[in-house]
């Protein structure tokens, strides 16, 4: 893991009303720019997909800080001087004391501005810094941990505030403990700005799950700090709880992560802000569907290299299921997905002709792509070259003697060369070994995880096997030469997506599924699952297939996550057509333009908390009650009922809610109000016509 996502500003619904009363800055400050396997992760995803809805909203007053990387920089980012001179002015200050800052537009939609700030330039002030944090809260950062003392550093950003003006409005947004010690420095220093801290997911909750614990039926009987000091992340853990307890609005990104985030960090999310995505809509339906096609040829394609003299079964009735991630084994459910595929292997043996090829695209460490997978895109290049050469002659011959008005003799019309080179190509797709499991050399290849469980499950890919497996342990890219397509068309070409997460406070892969039209499996356990479960009531309907893994026993969650994946092998291609429509019909409710408005909770709603709180300790007053009464007693829609239909109702209802929510969470806030108090208030018609304007000159 890599420090990454230190805040961003964005607009916390709630806020609304006294964004509009106030011209207020916008910060956000982010590591969008390490790593490229971030470039996947799940907070990469969040930053990146808002940026636009944000950049509309708040236009040049939104600033994305984080650390600056010179390649990234140069090759996503033009730069550019600041619009605002008081930013300008700020970020000479910073130069004039040796730290270097740089300024641009990230190139991605909505173009936001960012402040890029070089770690390295001001290390000779870590240990003032460090000093500061203990002054202040007696955190202490081991030298060590390299990932805690950068993030100290980065609290420099902050400086930037003190050139501002005498009274700025500055809204911050921090995300993650690695933005902590900037959001407890500016508080300790009397910064004046508002702070929003956002957790992703809570530093020990991972850590637990990780490591086997029944974490959901235990969350009040951890002794946190013991359990952090065990696991050496007590300074982080510490960071982390400060800058919650600190911060003037603390937000989750789930309902279920919320609940976690009371136990482990004992303060309760004042709002839930569910992820989006920035969902693009075909003008025509169809698109998709054809994109789908496409795509899957491609997959096939490979399929074809890789199972070389092996490809006795059918790729029109092959399905592609994949699951994709930080490779967590148990935390990402690989364990009980790899379990329930062994029954399905089974199931599908003696009751069906369907294969499936199952796609694990987690990356792990390797040297190379291993010689046998290599050889075998190889091997189909030579036979499709073979093939066409073979078809070029042929059709000259026939067409020649269909000129001649004859019908040639199909038994003369190849030559003996022709059978040669044709015979040579088939004794080349011979091979004494099974199709590979790994595409790659792997470096702990004894010790691995996923492939310990298919040597035990016995999956090795032969013959007889109608499921099989691809471990390809590297996020996919369009230049590799063994399978050149990039994340999304590999998602687009799969039929489906299996996520059975233990632990995921939000679980973007399912959705990004789900924008794209490809069911997916979740889980009662990921926010995303809970937020479908909520908001849709028959999410199986329209491919969102939930794993109940909260209230079953391991066995039973595989049997139905057996079950889910059965049934979906048993569909026509007529019937999976179908359900790819319906679940193309979700994204809208996980575009951001839909969820950067709604507010779905906050805790001013202490009795959703607690009825949500409640759920996850088994006191569910609806625990018990069959699906259609709990249906019929949510009042959700039905996949019968009209969609269009509920997300007016639905738009209403939150209409309302946000009226409710804004007048009683200004009262949350009163440390904004006080430190904006002594402003004079710009009418809200003044600020929007100003800001119109100012949009227009733009
Ligand atoms: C899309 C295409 C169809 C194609 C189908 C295959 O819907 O528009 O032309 O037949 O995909 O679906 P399948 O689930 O079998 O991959
Ligand atoms: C976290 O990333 P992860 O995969 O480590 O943040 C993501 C964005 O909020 C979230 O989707 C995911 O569940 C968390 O686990």
């Amino acid at each position: 893991l890599s420090y990454q996502y230190l805040s961003f500003c964005h607009q916390v619904r709630d806020w609304e009303n006294i964004s509009t009363c106030f011209s207020v800055l916008n910060f956000e400050l982010s590591f969008p720019f390490t790593l490229p396997e971030l470039a996947v992760g799940g907070i990469y995803t969040v930053i990146q997909t808002k940026a636009k809805i944000t950049a509309d909203e708040w236009g040049e007053n939104y600033y994305m800080m984080g650390p600056y990387f010179e390649h990234n920089f140069k090759t996503q980012v033009e730069g550019c001087e600041p619009p605002n001179p008081a930013i300008r002015k700020a970020m000479d200050s910073l130069i004039h004391n040796g730290c270097q800052v740089h300024f641009g537009r990230w190139l991605i939609e909505g173009s936001p501005y960012v402040i890029l700030f070089d770690i390295g330039s001001a290390a000779w002030n870590l240990d003032r810094w460090k000093g500061d944090l203990w002054q202040t809260c007696n955190i202490g950062l081991p030298y060590h941990d390299r990932e805690a003392n950068d993030s100290a550093s980065l609290n420099v950003l902050f400086q930037l505030t003190d050139h501002l003006g005498d009274k700025p409005n500055v809204i911050s947004h921090f995300h993650e403990w690695q933005a902590g010690p900037g959001l407890i420095l500016s508080r300790s220093r009397k910064i004046p700005m508002a702070t929003v801290f956002t957790t992703h997911a809570t530093l020990l909750g991972r850590y637990l799950c990780a490591g086997n614990a029944d974490f959901y039926n235990n969350l009040d009987k951890f002794s946190i700090d013991k359990e952090a000091g065990e696991r050496q992340i007590y300074h982080r853990y510490c960071l982390e709880r400060a800058a919650v307890h600190c911060a003037h609005v603390f937000t989750t990104v789930s309902q279920i992560t919320a609940v976690e985030a009371n136990h482990m960090l004992h303060r309760k999310p004042d709002v839930v802000t569910p992820n989006g995505l920035n969902v693009k809509k075909f003008s025509a339906m169809h698109e998709f569907q054809n994109l789908h096609s496409t795509k899957k040829t491609r997959i096939q394609e490979f399929v074809r290299g890789h199972f070389y003299g092996h490809l006795d079964f059918n790729l029109d009735k092959t399905l592609f299921f994949f699951i994709a991630g930080r490779y967590e084994f148990s935390n990402k459910g690989a364990d009980i997905f790899l379990e329930s595929l062994s029954r399905l292997n089974y199931l599908l043996r003696v009751r069906n002709d369907v294969t499936v090829v199952v796609f694990f695209i987690m990356p792990a460490k390797t040297n190379n792509f291993n010689v046998e997978s290599l050889k075998g895109q190889a091997v189909r290049k030579q036979l499709w070259d073979t093939a066409q050469t073979v078809k070029e002659k042929f059709g000259k011959k026939l067409y020649d003697a269909l000129l001649k008005g004859q019908i040639p003799d199909m038994n003369s019309i190849l030559d003996r060369d022709d059978f040669t080179i044709m015979k040579r190509a088939i004794y080349a797709t011979q091979r004494h070994s099974l199709p590979p499991v790994t595409t790659h050399n792997m470096l702990d290849d004894s010790t691995d995880p996923i492939l310990s469980n298919v040597r035990r499950i016995g999956l090795f890919n032969s013959r007889n096997d109608r499921v099989k497996i691809i471990f390809h342990p590297e996020f996919l890219s369009s230049t590799s030469p063994l399978l050149p397509m990039d994340y999304e068309d590999f998602v687009r070409g799969c039929h489906l997506g299996v996520f059975p997460s233990y632990y995921e406070p939000w679980g973007y892969t399912p959705g990004e599924c789900t924008v794209m039209g490809i069911p997916s499996v979740t889980t009662n356990l990921s926010g995303f699952g809970c937020f479908m479960e909520e908001h849709i009531s028959d999410p199986a309907a329209y491919g969102i297939y939930i794993v109940d893994r909260r209230f079953r026993s391991p066995e039973e969650s595989c049997n139905q996550l057996t079950q889910f994946m059965f049934s979906f092998c048993q569909q026509s291609r007529r019937q999976r057509i179908i359900q790819r429509n319906r679940t193309e019909r979700l994204s809208d409710l996980l575009d951001w333009r839909y969820l950067g408005r709604v507010c779905f909770c906050s805790t001013r709603n202490k009795q959703l908390f607690d009825e949500r709180e409640n759920i996850w300790r088994g006191k569910s007053p609806l625990r018990g009650r069959n699906l259609q009464q709990n249906q019929a007693h949510s009042g959700r829609p039905s996949a019968s009922t009209g969609w269009g239909e509920w997300k007016e109702e639905r738009e209403k209802n939150s209409r309302q809610q946000k009226t409710t929510t804004s007048s009683r969470n200004i009262g949350q806030v009163n440390w904004i109000l006080e430190v904006y108090s002594s402003r004079p208030r710009i009418p809200v018609e003044k600020y929007r016509e100003r800001e119109t304007e100012r949009r227009k000159h733009n």
